[in-house]
């Protein structure tokens, strides 16, 4: 559920997941609860038990759902470290071209870097089966109503995924460039992928997402002669919201760009894996 609109409660599908899994509810005393309901794989129930209640009450109910979500995000960042793994949650309003984009990464990468993908959308394998259709390994997770995946679902597509050790990890998120914001999947940064064809006033008008991103990419460049679209202000804005944002200008269908990319995913890579050495170097260091 999503802090903000409430949305997706129970409503989560995973590939290789049992269908018939445990729900949470909201009480109206404001405490969740979780017990198991039996009905089909595609369903859509109402949840009579919705919170009624202050404005308090909700407030502790979000508090609450972000304090779970930590604890799996939690456990999520340090399973990845254990294993050198690199995950990077991709953000982005629907369509601005993540699918693309991974396409494009994954043809540069494989065979070269062992590579994973769970994807989020509220219907549809579309995506998971575009990935599979490179020989990449792929996780659609449906999140129904929701609008974002958490960290739990992300722990569970883990556990399908079996991702090796020193691998990329790429989660699409579900377009939406508000709710992901909120939620921290684990992953070692949020990268923002903002079209061309969006608009420069998208960092202001949504200036969490990009304060929660390390690097905007700007996608679509191809359609650049085409268009009213200012650059530099695009550039100004986030910055404006976030000061250490990182910018790169790329076309996805065409590949232009995808040089610096692929360096900085090699870049944040190498990190992963040197501290990940670091940490098994301090374990072999007897205690003085
Ligand atoms: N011209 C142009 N079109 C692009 C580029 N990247 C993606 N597209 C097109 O944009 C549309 C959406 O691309 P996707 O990769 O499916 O976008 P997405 O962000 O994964 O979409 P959702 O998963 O639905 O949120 C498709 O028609 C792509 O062909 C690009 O660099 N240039
Ligand atoms: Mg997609």
């Amino acid at each position: 559920m999503c802090t903000t609109c409430g949305c997706g409660r129970g409503e989560v599908t995973i590939d290789g997941q049992d269908a018939d899994a445990s729900h949470e509810h909201v009480g109206a005393d404001g405490m969740v609860y979780r017990h198991v309901h039996q009905h089909p794989r595609k369903h859509s129930h109402e949840h009579s038990h919705a919170p009624e209640g202050t404005q308090a009450r909700w407030v502790q109910i979000g508090r609450d759902i972000l304090a779970k979500n930590n604890m799996f995000a939690a456990a999520n960042r340090e399973s990845f470290e254990q294993h050198a793994v690199l995950a990077l949650n991709l953000v982005s309003s629907p369509g601005s071209g993540k699918t693309t984009l991974l396409l494009r990464t994954i043809a540069a990468l494989q065979g070269k870097t062992p590579l994973g993908v769970i994807e989020g959308d509220q219907q549809t394998s579309l995506d998971a089966e575009r990935i599979r259709a490179t020989g990449a390994a792929a996780i659609q997770i449906n999140t129904g109503k929701g609008c974002h995946l958490d960290a739990q679902n992300v722990q569970q597509a883990l556990a399908v995924l079996a991702l090796p050790q020193d691998a990329l990890l790429f989660i699409e998120n579900v377009g939406n460039l508000v709710c992901p914001a909120e939620f921290d999947l684990g992953e070692a940064c949020k990268v923002v992928i903002l079209s061309v064809t969006e608009g420069e006033d998208k960092p202001l008008k949504y200036p969490d997402m990009f304060l929660a991103s390390r690097l905007m990419l700007l996608n679509k460049c191809d359609l650049l002669p085409h268009l009213d679209f200012d650059m530099q202000r695009v550039i100004e804005n986030a910055h404006r919201v976030n000061p250490a944002i990182e910018v790169m200008q790329i076309s996805a269908s065409s590949g232009a760009g995808m040089g610096p990319w692929l360096s900085w995913l090699a870049r944040e890579h190498a990190a992963v894996r040197a501290r990940r050495a670091e940490n098994c170097n301090a374990f072999k260091q007897p205690f003085l």
